[in-house]
């Protein structure tokens, strides 16, 4: 380990670089990473990429491609293991700086690190077998084979809530199947982006076969990397972020004839039936709800609750929310979430109040921002340090408001009131989304008819609506995506394509269907006239 070259650390101040072609370059136009707990803190200055750097970016991927997808598949596994265990060997401090840029607590911030490290351990494996097939051929001398062929360029653009899980579920397959990359990764997270890339770099990734460029979104990294694919640059795109950037992504990507990846938006069911044990129930929808202050595509929207045991629950669900601990995860490990990522995620959560009123949802818990003079019981620190929301919770709330349709992204939950499975189903799929649904119930029949009735594109019984696991399928239907799905063997099919190859070796032009040697059958043998 001694001769391994560590990182030097910048100095404050110092404006980091993208990672272009395996050097190091920056841009005259920078933007800081703050800390989302304590927005005085500078986490990083980062480069502001032009048009020409994010053209240059995939131009270096395009060149690296030949020599990376040639590599055998097994030697690319071996170095996302490397990657893993430099992942592994920076755990603590990756999940720090995760908690110090986002603001999730620690123990999310470990847990979002171990996701990147176990899709790292599964496509270390992957790479021994990236299987193709053998297929009988309907000719004689001739034979039929498969083979997984990598697209090419990826071009990956990714959210701040979940800055390293969620890109490694992109990057580490994209990589493993062959392709090269360039990454956009959130302006909200950049330091994160910057360390794992850091790491990848050193498990000894050929120049150009990653590249990142830093920036915003609109007007800027983000929409020059979508426009580079009307420029022929790029073979793939992967996104996770708004369903609305999403439609534009898959508009500019369907007239390239690119199939992208969409991992869009959510407003999460969370059914809670009559018969259900109601204090696992109770932690399950607080930590759906309230998790990461609801800043997860997986958090729980609505939840809905059976008739029968509306107001049991709901007494026992206040009770909770009154109790929780709020504040910043750095100093306080104790919290249940801290602030929001962005002023804009804030702003957004901050408006849902007037679609409660105007809608005539009732308000049971909140008072939108926390500041010094309105913070709940719970809340520790200083709540002007940061962007910080009161647990919402609202009643009264039916299909057609705004509050009930909009993902909010943000500390709010509506309780619906349900009247059993049948509604329960109902009421859960008149969103325009589809990504995870939990249900709470002891009855095999109603978890039974849930799984086979909801519109998601996954489902949790008796746990949470978050905490997909990293070798599942990952993804949703309706506004929530495309019907792409990442993770575990399934993401393999979204950064390959199949390639069909014949072999004849019969020495002369044979002719399937045409030439095709079927038996002739003999004359019909009608059973009846035998005895
Ligand atoms: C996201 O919010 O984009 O299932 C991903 C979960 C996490 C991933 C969330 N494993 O909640």
């Amino acid at each position: 380990m001694s001769d391994t070259p560590t990182a030097e650390k910048a100095a404050p101040g110092t404006t980091l670089g993208h990672l272009i072609d395996g050097a190091v370059v920056t841009s005259q136009r920078t933007f800081e990473s703050r800390n989302s707990s304590d927005l005085q803190d500078v986490v990083g200055v980062f480069p502001e990429a032009t048009r020409e750097q994010v053209r240059a970016a995939c131009e270096a991927a395009k060149r690296a491609f030949p020599a990376w997808s040639k590599t055998p598949a097994p030697i690319r596994g071996e170095l996302i293991g490397s990657i893993g265990k430099a992942l592994e060997r920076e755990k603590e401090a990756l999940s720090r700086l995760v908690t110090r840029e986002m603001g999730k607590t620690l123990k999310e911030a470990r847990g979002s690190v171990q996701e990147a490290i176990d899709t790292c351990h599964f496509f270390q494996s992957e790479g021994r077998r990236l299987y193709g097939q053998t297929v009988p051929s309907e000719m004689p001398n001739k034979e039929l084979l498969t083979y997984r062929r990598p697209l090419g360029v990826v071009a990956i653009v990714t959210a701040g809530n979940f800055p390293i899980a969620v890109p490694s579920w992109k990057i580490i397959p994209a990589l493993l199947t062959g392709n090269t990359i360039v990454w956009k990764p959130s302006e909200d997270a950049p330091a994160v982006a910057y360390a794992f890339a850091r790491l990848m770099e050193e498990a000894g990734l050929p120049a150009g076969v990653l590249n990142v460029v830093f920036g915003q979104g609109k007007d800027a990294a983000g929409e020059y990397l979508v426009d580079m694919m009307d420029e022929g640059l790029i073979d793939k795109f992967a996104f996770t972020g708004s369903t609305r950037v999403g439609r534009h992504i898959g508009e500019v990507a369907g007239r390239n004839l690119i199939h992208p990846t969409l991992e869009l938006g959510g407003k999460n069911p969370l059914v809670i039936l009559r018969d259900a044990d109601l204090d696992n129930a109770v932690e399950g929808a607080i930590f759906s709800a309230f998790g990461t202050g609801g800043q997860r595509c997986t958090s729980a929207g609505n939840i809905l609750v059976d008739a029968p045991i509306y107001d049991a629950f709901k007494e026992r669900f206040l009770e909770r929310v009154r109790s929780l601990k709020i504040g910043d995860p750095n100093k306080h490990p104790e919290v249940l979430y801290g602030p929001f990522i962005n002023r804009r995620f804030f702003e957004r959560w901050e408006e849902h109040y007037q679609w409660g009123r105007e809608d005539g949802a009732t308000l049971l818990h909140g008072e939108g921002r926390i500041t010094a003079d309105s913070r709940p019981a719970g809340f520790v620190g200083d709540p002007e340090a940061a962007y910080y929301g009161w647990p919402t919770v609202w009643e009264g709330v039916r299909p057609g408001m705004r509050q009930f349709q909009e993902e909010i992204f943000g500390p709010t939950i509506n309780l619906v009131k349900v009247d059993g499975i049948a509604d329960a189903i109902r009421t859960a799929n008149a969103v325009d989304y589809g990504l995870s649904s939990a249900i709470y119930t002891d009855s095999r029949e109603w978890a039974y008819a849930f799984k086979d009735g909801i519109e998601a594109g996954m489902t949790s019984i008796n746990n949470t609506t978050v905490g997909a696991e990293a070798h599942m399928p990952f993804g949703g239907v309706k506004g929530s995506g495309n019907g792409t799905r990442e993770s575990g063997i399934w993401v393999i099919e979204f950064y390959t394509r199949w390639h069909a190859v014949n072999d004849d070796i019969s020495g002369k032009l044979q002719l399937a269907q045409m030439e095709t040697a079927y038996v002739e059958p003999k004359p019909p043998v009608a059973v009846e006239e035998l005895f």
